[in-house]
């Protein structure tokens, strides 16, 4: 009776182990349109999730792995689109706009507080 109870236990910690695995997803940016170029994966596990420096302002196309919304702002301000995985617009982001014009990403769940 312990044991089946330890062993339900043990299935249970490695579920949860998995669940919070499945949650964490990253979004690769390219340079160039229809995912050509330069690339970079960036991790928007956190939140909102500022691009760095050397990719500010570049990215001509995205592949995220979940859905995201991308800011033409640093820290989730700003202009923003929507974008489930393979959207009208990812594969070249001039369609919506975007172009060399992304500063920074989050998951679509986050709540960005509104402009200090
Ligand atoms: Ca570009």
């Amino acid at each position: 009776m312990v044991k089946s109870y330890l062993i339900f236990a043990i299935i249970a910690a490695v579920l949860c182990l998995l669940l919070a695995q499945s949650d964490a997803f990253s979004v690769e940016l390219f340079e160039q349109k229809h995912f050509k170029g330069r690339s970079t994966t960036i991790d928007v596990n956190r939140g909102c999730t500022d691009i760095e420096d050397e990719w500010d302002d570049l990215a001509s196309s995205i592949l995220p792995k979940d859905c995201i919304i991308i800011y033409k702002h640093p820290d989730c301000q700003g202009p923003r689109v929507r974008l489930e995985p393979y959207t009208f617009g990812s594969a070249y982001l001039r369609e919506i706009n975007f172009e060399d014009k992304i500063s920074s990403i989050s998951p679509c769940n986050f709540q960005s507080t509104p402009n200090k």
